[in-house]
């Protein structure tokens, strides 16, 4: 391509943005454009191969659409590897290539309402309708919620998923289909045959955004800035059980599909939706359709604050032009279809003031400044406190407390202080700086050569001993109702608790020592720690704070310690004594079978259990009564604990491929039904469940006279009706 203008690279740009670079004169224009290349280059690469942007969507937007008004005054500046010549970023090596049968484009942007009003003038100036509705002529748009997710590419072929992919530049994307297969929403079998193309977008639900983080930062690894990244990272993982436990979520909205005789399915978005939808595929009810431009605006406004409640994240509206002759009428440039434009909402950024920058001390010891701001409302909620994670990060954004500053959500969840405001100083500000002992216990605080992180080395600080404590029974843990962080506190100060196993031994008369306790408080606390002291095995791993380990990772580590040792699984009283007798011999190399655990954490938990300190942690369990319930449902009959449910003392057998459900979801779906999920079929089996291509426990269920069940029956059984 050799001449740009606003057609050709489908970004609208001011015509004052063009005259302003004109004026500029060839030679500073080109000085500029050197400037900005690099600048646009780098910015492209940390966004689509590092999932890490530096520059937000508007800067990247305003600095580029600067660049398109230099190329269009001055067109001998566009280069084939200018950044308004290319899509996106060349994939990474790692995944292997996959190229898209048609380009996967990505869509321009517009980021109010005049210039969404201007795509709606350039529409129909194009196809010839008037403003006065001509019914042969009909423009209808659609409007889609815009996710800020990862866009993928799917086929499926006779109905069965074989291949997808990302974007990459929008020619060849990254092979990622073992990673898309663990995506529950997205079918392994479409509802008919079809042989289609779908896409869609791939993204982290904000609560699942927010648990990874939280894990994250506890386990001192870099967190996401928010869930874009964080469902990029997690999709382009090497190792599927990685991206299986990161619980990722899709909608689709693209379908290209010949039907009969080679003749297109559907003729426009609106049947291109429908049809997805009753092929099985997700599809964002959230969507209006047949409108014209002030409908448009009217769902735009509608969804600017609505959005927040949503539990995924949407950073704007894509507006389509409905009818598919239409949009082949309009076409496309080099960078996106013309029938096509993301309206970006306005980002939420409040200005506040950064009252105090406060050292807390986490559980392992890491020191961590949090800004303490004047309190502001921010994306749907109210603000006062936001990590600034380290120092460098604090003299990065140069925050000083009593600055004015500007506040954010990452990601719609995560409070977080985008920059100060310096030309709001008054020279009353200061300089924060790291305190050079511990806050609470006095200790020298360390920073290790080469490391950001300042930490407090005493193993016994109180900071800690009352986060970990606080975290033994928190709600992921022992879950003790009624410990709040004031009472720890005192337990901790009082000598009341020196060890975990100190809870489980605290009596009524104890407790009456504290604070605002009477006999009745005392009693209820007491009864809700010997409520916990039975938990499952997962939360009480999970309970013990293991770094890198978090609720999921216990989960599967519980999972693998009950096979690895399944005779023992009778006596739940047993399980916390296994732990501690077992567990300490057991290497990282043994630990990494454990599906979901990488290297990394395997190391980090065989070091934990390897630690002389966790022995005594682990005995002090056992002495205190801890029980660990195993974490397979097993159903002992006479064990008093038969679980409650539909499919309760039920043994399931699923074969076969059912249609709306994965593997894993069913034998989910069976044990949240009380139910248990069984691998083999035998004289036992209450029910076996036959999707296609069911085979030989199919026969051997025949011949055995188990009850055999279709997907309909089986979703029957699940709603607790007779089959
Ligand atoms: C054409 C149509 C790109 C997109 C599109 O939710 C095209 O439709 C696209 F070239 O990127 N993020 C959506 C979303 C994204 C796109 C889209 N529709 N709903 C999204």
């Amino acid at each position: 391509m050799t001449e740009a203008s606003e057609e050709t690279i489908g970004l609208p740009v001011a015509p004052d943005a063009v005259e302003t670079a004109r004026a500029l004169g060839a030679q500073a224009a080109a000085r500029r454009h050197a400037e900005l290349v690099p600048v646009l280059q780098r910015a492209s690469e940390l966004y689509y191969q590092h999932d890490a942007p530096e520059l937000s969507d508007a800067e990247y937007d305003r600095l580029m659409r600067e660049l398109v008004a230099l190329e269009i005054a001055f067109p001998s500046l566009v280069t084939p590897d200018s950044p308004t010549q290319r899509v996106g970023a060349a994939p990474t090596s790692a995944f292997g290539e996959v190229r898209h049968g048609r380009p996967m484009l990505s869509l321009g942007n517009v980021f109010d309402e005049d210039e969404l009003r201007a795509f709606d003038q350039r529409v129909r100036r194009s196809l010839g309708v008037p403003l006065a509705p001509d019914p042969a002529l009909d423009l209808r748009y659609v409007a889609e919620l815009k996710i800020d997710g990862l866009a993928v590419s799917l086929r499926y072929e006779r109905g069965r998923f074989v291949q997808g992919a990302t974007r990459g530049d929008g020619t060849t994307g990254e092979d990622v289909t073992a990673n898309l297969r663990t995506i529950s929403v997205l079918p392994e079998r479409l509802r008919e045959p079809a042989t289609a193309e779908v896409r869609g977008e791939v993204y982290m639900p904000k609560a699942e955004f927010a648990r990874i983080n939280a894990e994250r930062e506890e386990a001192g690894l870099p967190t996401y800035a928010n869930p874009r990244n964080s469902g990029a990272g997690s999709l382009r993982q090497q190792d599927p059980r990685v991206t299986a436990q990161r619980r990722l979520s899709s909608w689709t909205y693209q379908l290209i599909e010949d039907g009969p005789e080679g003749r297109p399915t559907v003729s426009s978005q609106s049947e291109a939706l429908a049809r997805l939808r009753a092929l099985g595929l997700p599809v964002n009810p959230d969507r209006a359709e047949g409108l014209d431009i002030d409908g448009v605006c009217r769902f735009l406004e509608e969804w600017r604050d609505r959005r927040h409640d949503l539990p995924y994240e949407t950073d704007g509206v894509v507006v389509k032009v409905d009818r598919f002759d239409q949009q082949e009428h309009l076409g496309m440039v080099a960078r996106a279809p013309r029938w096509a434009i993301a309206y970006k909402f306005p980002p939420e950024q409040v200005e506040t003031l950064l009252e105090d920058i406060v050292p807390y001390v986490g559980r392992t010891g890491t020191l961590t400044p949090v800004a303490h701001m004047r309190p502001a409302k921010v994306a749907g909620s109210t603000v006062a406190r936001a990590t600034l994670h380290n120092l460098d990060e604090v003299r990065r954004k140069d925050l000083r407390i009593g600055d004015w500053i500007v506040l954010q959500k990452a990601g719609d969840v995560i409070p977080e202080v985008v920059r100060s405001l310096p030309e709001r100083r008054t020279g009353a500000e200061r300089e924060f700086e790291m305190p050079a002992t511990c806050p609470v216990c006095g200790a020298a605080i360390v920073r290790d050569e080469g490391a950001v992180r300042h930490y407090c080395p005493n193993p016994k600080c109180p900071a800690r001993l009352t986060q970990e404590f606080a975290h033994f029974a928190g709600r992921g843990g022992m879950d003790i109702e009624g410990a709040g962080w004031a009472v720890l506190e005192q337990l901790l100060e009082r000598g009341l608790v020196k060890t975990r196993g100190d809870f489980y031994r605290l009596t009524v008369d104890d407790l009456m020592s504290l604070d605002r306790f009477a006999r009745k408080s005392a009693e209820n606390l007491t009864a809700s720690i010997e409520r916990s002291r039975h938990r499952p095995l997962g939360r009480v791993l999970n309970a013990l704070g293991i770094p890198q380990v978090g609720e999921q990772t216990a989960i599967d580590l519980a999972g693998w310690i009950a096979s690895r040792w399944p005779s023992e699984g009778t006596d739940p009283g047993e399980w916390t004594a296994l732990v501690a007798r077992s567990l300490p011999g057991v290497t990282a190399e043994e630990l990494e079978e454990v599906p979901g655990i990488g290297a990394v954490v395997a190391a980090s938990i065989a070091g934990y259990f390897g630690a002389p300190e966790t022995a005594a942690v682990l005995l002090d369990l056992v002495d205190a009564g801890v029980v660990a319930e195993p974490p397979a449902r097993r159903v002992a009959p006479g064990s008093g604990a038969a679980p409650s449910g539909p499919l309760a003392g039920k043994t399931v057998v699923v074969t076969g491929t059912l249609l709306g459900f994965g593997r894993a979801a069913a034998e989910e779906a069976i044990r949240a039904a009380g139910g248990h999920a069984a691998g083999s079929v035998s004289r036992n089996t209450s029910y076996v469940v036959a999707g296609e291509s069911a085979g030989s426990k199919l026969q051997k269920a025949t011949e055995l006279g188990v009850t055999v069940l279709d997907e309909d029956g089986f979703r029957r059984l699940l709603a607790g009706e007779e089959p």
